[in-house]
């Protein structure tokens, strides 16, 4: 059976979204793209159910009975929400960001840049995956020093140069987006953001996201709480 615990307490933003999410994932630590909606749930002050399942549990018998119902593609992260199910985990933040009026760009052109940066961090997540978890010895060796190596490359570029994103801390200089997260995420699932922030000694701008996103009020309790799990 998977575990279920109430998180929070109801408060207007719950109002905006239509009620209390409850969030089926994987039992993967803080990790992955059930935990990057997580933690904008916890940023917002939203209240969630967080249902949880054993990676074991999952394969051999919830995924083609519970989750397969609920999604067609029988993957999570999956959300109930008020009689709705809500599947596809950025998409997910998109339309979370557009209830709450915040997490994303003012203009099309800011929209785009957060969409982008999004898009980069989800290639590079389904990468990290495969590397991660695949059979073949030294694979995430060879992962961290290729792939992960230009793609951080790219994004250090991408925004120490974009016009939004140079001058400030964020992906919008001093307003967050949903895409912070996402690349905080993958940055923090890479193992990039711990040990005084060692893997990431030679790109000082994510580093100042990292920072900043550590050092939000509700992000910063979530990390400090026991219900961080690595
Ligand atoms: N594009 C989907 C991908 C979902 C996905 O692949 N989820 C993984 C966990 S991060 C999963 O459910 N794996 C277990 C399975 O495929 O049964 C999303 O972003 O929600």
């Amino acid at each position: 059976m998977p575990t279920t615990k109430d998180v929070g307490t109801k408060s207007a933003s719950n109002d905006k979204i239509g009620g209390i999410p409850t969030i089926h994932y994987l039992n993967f630590l803080s990790r992955g793209r059930g935990q990057v909606v997580r933690l904008l749930f916890e940023d917002a002050g939203i209240a969630y159910v967080d249902v949880r399942y054993d990676s074991d549990e999952h394969y051999n018998q919830s995924k083609q009975s519970i989750i397969k119902k609920m999604n067609p593609t029988a993957t999570m992260p999956v959300v109930e929400l008020n009689g709705r199910v809500l599947t596809q985990s950025y998409p997910m933040l998109r339309h979370f960001a557009r209830q709450l009026n915040a997490y994303d760009g003012a203009t099309d052109d800011e929209r785009y840049w957060a969409d982008l940066v999004c898009d980069i961090a989800s290639d590079w997540r389904t990468l990290f995956v495969q590397a991660f978890f695949s059979k073949e010895k030294d694979e995430y060796v060879r992962h961290c020093e290729g792939y992960r190596k230009d793609v951080l490359q790219a994004l250090e570029r991408h925004l120490s140069g974009n016009e939004f994103s140079r001058d400030g801390a964020f992906l919008l200089g001093e307003r967050v987006t949903y895409a912070d997260f996402v690349l905080y995420q993958i940055l923090h699932d890479e193992g990039l953001t711990k040990d005084g922030r060692k893997g990431l000694e030679e790109y000082p701008r994510l580093r100042k996201l990292v920072d900043a996103m550590e050092e939000r009020e509700n992000v910063k309790k979530f990390l400090q709480s026991d219900r961080y799990l690595g």
